[in-house]
C-alpha cells in the first residue's frame, strides 16, 4: 500500500544536498526529504544503528535445535535474509540512499521510497534483529529486572504478556511479524505487522521502537512444524534472548 510507485523514481533529478547525493522525482520530493531528514519520526538510540549488510549469525545453524532446526536456520539466514540485504542495497543504489545512513532512519521515512526499499529494508532490519533476539535453549527462560517489571506493569503478568504476544503471531493472517515494541514514554505494546513491515516505519499501523519480533512467515518454521504455526510459537519462547531485549529496552 505504498503511496509511491517505482516508476516516478526512474527519472531522477540528482541533487547535491549538504554533501549527500539524493535522487528524487522532483522538487517536492526534495522538500519532503529535507523535512523528514530534519525530524525523523522515531528517534532511535545511537547504539542501535543497523547497517545494510548482514552481520554474522551469532551462533551455529544447529544452536537452536529442537526448537528451530539447522536446515531451517541455514536456509532462512543464508537465502531468505541474505536476499533482503542484497535487494535492499540494490534499491538503495537505484534511489540514491546513502548506505552509511542508519537503516532505522530510512525505515522511519520509508513512505518516501519504493516498495522495494520498504519490503527489503524491513526484511533486512527484522531479520538482523531476529537472529540476535534468540539464543540456545534455556531452562526457565524469563526476562528479569526493569524489563520484567515493565512487562508486569503493562500486561499484569508475564503469562498474560506471553499469551497476548503469541496470539498476535498466531492470528496474523498470511505472512508477517508479532512485535513487542515501545511507544512514547517507553510504554510497552504488542502488535503485529504484515509482510516485512515493522513499527519503525512511517506507513505502519503500529508505531514505536521494536524490542522483540517474531517471524511468522512459513519459511521460518515450515520444515519442522509444517502448518502448526502455534507449536512453533509456543516452543520459540525457550530460545528468546531476554538479555538482548532488555538491552534494547534500557538503551532506547
Ligand atoms: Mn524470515
Amino acid at each position: 500500500m505504498s503511496k509511491k510507485s517505482n516508476t516516478g523514481r526512474r527519472t531522477f533529478l540528482k541533487t547535491s544536498l549538504q554533501g549527500t547525493i539524493v535522487a528524487g522525482a522532483g522538487l517536492s520530493f526534495v522538500g519532503s526529504f529535507l523535512e523528514s531528514y530534519a525530524t525523523p519520526r522515531v528517534v532511535t538510540h545511537s547504539s542501535f544503528k543497523t547497517g545494510f549488510d548482514q552481520e554474522p549469525l551469532p551462533y551455529a545453524y544447529n544452536a537452536l535445535e529442537n526448537i528451530i532446526d539447522a536446515m531451517t536456520m541455514e536456509i532462512h539466514y543464508s537465502k531468505h535474509a541474505a536476499a533482503y540485504s542484497k535487494n535492499l542495497k540494490e534499491a538503495a543504489f537505484a534511489e540514491g540512499i546513502n548506505v552509511s545512513r542508519p537503516l532505522e532512519e530510512v525505515l522511519s521515512n520509508v513512505s518516501k521510497y519504493s516498495a522495494k526499499v520498504r519490503n527489503n529494508g524491513g526484511g533486512h532490519y527484522n531479520h538482523e534483529m531476529f537472529w540476535k533476539s534468540m539464543r540456545p535453549k534455556q531452562v526457565n527462560n524469563l526476562p528479569t529486572g526493569n524489563l520484567l517489571a515493565a512487562i508486569e506493569k503493562q500486561f499484569s503478568s508475564f503469562a498474560n504478556f506471553k499469551t497476548q504476544f503469541s496470539d498476535a503471531g498466531k492470528n496474523r493472517f498470511g505472512s508477517g511479524w508479532a512485535w513487542l515494541y515501545a511507544g512514547k514514554n517507553k510504554e510497552l505494546k504488542i502488535g503485529s505487522s504484515p509482510n516485512q513491515d515493522n513499527p519503525l516505519m512511517d506507513i505502519s499501523d503500529i508505531k514505536g521502537f521494536p524490542l522483540l519480533g517474531l517471524d511468522v512467515w512459513e519459511h521460518a518454521y515450515y520444515l519442522k512444524y509444517q502448518n502448526k504455526r502455534a507449536d512453533y510459537i509456543d516452543n520459540w519462547w525457550n530460545v528468546v534472548n531476554w538479555d538482548f531485549v532488555a538491552q534494547r529496552f534500557a538503551m532506547m
